[in-house]
């Protein structure tokens, strides 16, 4: 294996979805070959996730500048790595933890560091002349992923009335990512056109998803259901996943739905799930209990997890530690994977392999706020994760991971 050594390494500040400030990286190797990675950020942050550096300079952005972290990268960053010899990605990404020293990459911050790490990982796979997603994977199966795709946005992602953050479809027979695509888009429209023709608003959230006032959360699901079958498809081809991001109720014990005013205790909540798994094609639940509540999780995945798949988010942020202690408490059965939320590429590609070790799934996932950066779509088909949360076909910061992952079942083909 060839090393591939850095000959410069620079840092900007770039604009994310929410036109929020965000960090972009550049690396060029000794070869000249080059990697740009951008960052993205979440709104509904799990509170153990890597820390993201802002300046918290109210004069610029409101206070979420990322000067300081991008000055990490041209200055520390950099002058550690053009030192180094014989790098490849992992021992990149160990210096660049050792470098920073703090257990949640607080001192240079997630996001100076993750686009670091991505932009280096990208410099290589052009250094040796492959795909971004051919480099990363290796020897391993490649595999298109499912799109898990969010059509109706509520909770924190958008200023309508619904608590439930995420209304997902999933089309599980697809034959093709470009047919499962083409569904998921066909269902998109009709229920955009559905929402017209009740009179509800057409607008979308920050996942590219309609953000309609609603009765509930049940008159979401009938409504996606509703789409699913005058696109012309069913409920067998076509099945729906949630991501409640229920961390965000969670006080004191009790999960307060923000919107609907409603209090409710985790029992209540797990209770409720198990009625809409039995009444609906729902087969997917994400953060249905909050990330401090270990034994709501536990007493959740006894109780619905043989029947669907429990993601943990916010409970795992996408790290190895959080992971061991959840395959402990049999809390969920699949985990959520987000580089940004522990910082590195490594160890992203780590707490997926020990999740497939120990029969979690995984699903790679975009965030809330994020940008033309494509490299989840590349790292859902180098680990052959099977699933791919990317939001709406709409938004171009969405839409780039769709039209990657096309061009990428292109290739394969
Ligand atoms: C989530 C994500 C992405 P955010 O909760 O799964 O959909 O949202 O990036 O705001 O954490
Ligand atoms: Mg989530």
């Amino acid at each position: 294996m060839k090393n591939c050594n850095i000959a410069k390494v620079e840092g900007f500040e770039v604009l994310d979805s929410r036109s929020n400030p965000t960090v972009a990286a550049r690396v060029i190797l000794t070869d000249s070959s080059e990697g740009f990675a951008i960052s993205p950020s979440g709104a509904s942050t799990g509170e153990f996730e890597a820390h993201e550096k802002r300046d918290g300079d109210k004069t610029r952005y409101g206070g979420k500048g990322v000067k300081s972290a991008v000055e990490g990268i041209n200055g520390e960053i950099a002058e550690n790595l053009l030192k180094a010899k014989s790098l490849n990605q992992r021992k990149l990404d160990e210096l660049l933890i050792k470098i920073d020293s703090t257990q949640s990459k607080s001192r240079l911050g997630a996001n100076a560091i993750l686009a670091v790490s991505l932009a280096y990982a990208k410099a290589c796979a052009k250094s040796y002349q492959m795909p971004l997603y051919r480099y990363l994977g290796g020897i391993s199966h490649l595999k298109m992923p499912v799109p898990m795709m969010n059509i109706l946005n509520g909770g924190a992602h958008a200023s309508n009335n619904i608590d439930i953050q995420e209304f997902m479809i999933m089309p599980v027979k697809m034959t093709d990512f470009s047919e499962g695509l083409r569904m998921c888009s066909e269902i998109y429209h009709t229920l955009g056109g559905i929402l017209k023709e009740n009179g509800k608003a057409t607008g979308v959230g920050d996942e590219g998803g309609f953000a309609p006032d609603l009765s509930g959360d049940e008159e979401a699901i009938k409504l996606i259901i509703q789409a699913i079958n005058q696109a012309g498809y069913n409920t067998d081809e076509i099945k729906i996943a949630l991501d409640v991001a229920s961390s965000e109720w969670y006080k004191d014990g009790v999960y307060h739905m923000p919107k609907r005013k409603r209090q409710i205790t985790a029992e209540g909540l797990i209770n409720y799930y198990e009625g809409l798994v039995e009444k609906y094609p729902i087969v997917s639940i994400e953060d249905g209990v909050a990330e401090e509540d270990w034994p709501a999780w536990s007493r959740l995945t006894e109780r619905i997890g043989k029947k669907i798949q429990l993601v943990g988010d916010d409970l795992f942020v996408t790290n190895t530690a959080r992971l061991k202690k959840g395959i402990a408490n049999k809390a969920g059965n699949a985990i959520l994977i987000k580089p940004n939320q522990i910082g590195t590429l490594t160890e992203t590609l780590d707490v997926i392999a020990l999740a497939k070790e120990n029969g979690y799934k995984a699903v790679i996932s975009h965030r809330s706020g994020e940008s033309e950066d494509t490299t989840i779509a590349d790292l859902a088909v180098a680990t052959g994760a099977g699933q791919i949360k990317t939001g709406a076909p709409c938004r171009t910061d969405r839409v780039a991971k769709y039209n990657r992952l096309l061009l990428i079942e292109n290739e394969l083909k």
